[in-house]
């Protein structure tokens, strides 16, 4: 499996950096995001290293967004979310920050001030 020795979100698949981690697969983890944006907010990685939406590979691609369906089914389930938005941002023109592909899961809820 593809992995990058420089990047954060390898080092939390390979348990070298904590996170908190809510859902885990064969091809997947999702952890919530270090800096939230609303209650609830889960990123979704695949296992293995890719830097970004045009790099991932198809089985990836379909596995990170079967799961990031299955959270955002949940935050409305156990946390009351009244939304959900998922955003991926690919390239730095984009505001991608960290280059290992991640879907954003993030509940949304009616009365947040969040605008993206
Ligand atoms: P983006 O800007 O779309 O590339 O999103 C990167 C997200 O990753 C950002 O919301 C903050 C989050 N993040 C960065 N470093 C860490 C970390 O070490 N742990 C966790 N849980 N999240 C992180």
């Amino acid at each position: 499996m593809p992995t990058n020795s420089d990047c954060i979100f390898c080092k939390i698949v390979a348990g070298e950096l904590p996170a908190r981690i809510v859902r885990e697969d064969e091809r997947t983890i999702a952890f919530m995001d270090i800096a939230p944006a609303t209650y609830g907010h889960t990123l979704v990685i695949p296992r293995s290293h890719s830097r970004d939406l045009l790099e991932i590979e198809q089985a990836d691609l379909q596995a990170v967004a079967h799961a990031g369906q299955l959270v955002a089914q949940r935050a409305k389930e156990r946390l009351g979310a009244d939304g959900v938005n998922l955003i991926n941002s690919c390239g730095a023109a984009a505001w991608q920050t960290v280059f290992h592909f991640h879907l954003h899961v993030i509940p949304r809820y009616s009365d947040d001030p969040l605008r993206l």
